[in-house]
């Protein structure tokens, strides 16, 4: 398993934090908001997804990885 954090700018409310994580679980990656720190903790199989998959699919859901 590989940890990466990614700076996401846009999230703003508990929705946000479900639209992020939902996208990352649908890779099989697991991903913890925070919020206040507009910081997302990735957890993934290297093997099975690439950062830039996850970075796409928080993007696709709106919101910008900086
Ligand atoms: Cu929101």
């Amino acid at each position: 398993m590989q940890n990466i954090t990614l700076n996401v700018e846009g999230m703003s409310c508990n929705h946000c934090v479900k639209s992020v994580e939902g996208a990352i679980s649908g890779l099989g990656a697991t991903g913890k908001v925070d919020l206040a720190a507009k910081k997302v903790d990735i957890a993934f199989d290297e093997a099975k997804v690439t950062v830039d998959q996850i970075k796409e699919a928080i993007e696709d859901q709106g919101y910008d990885v900086v």
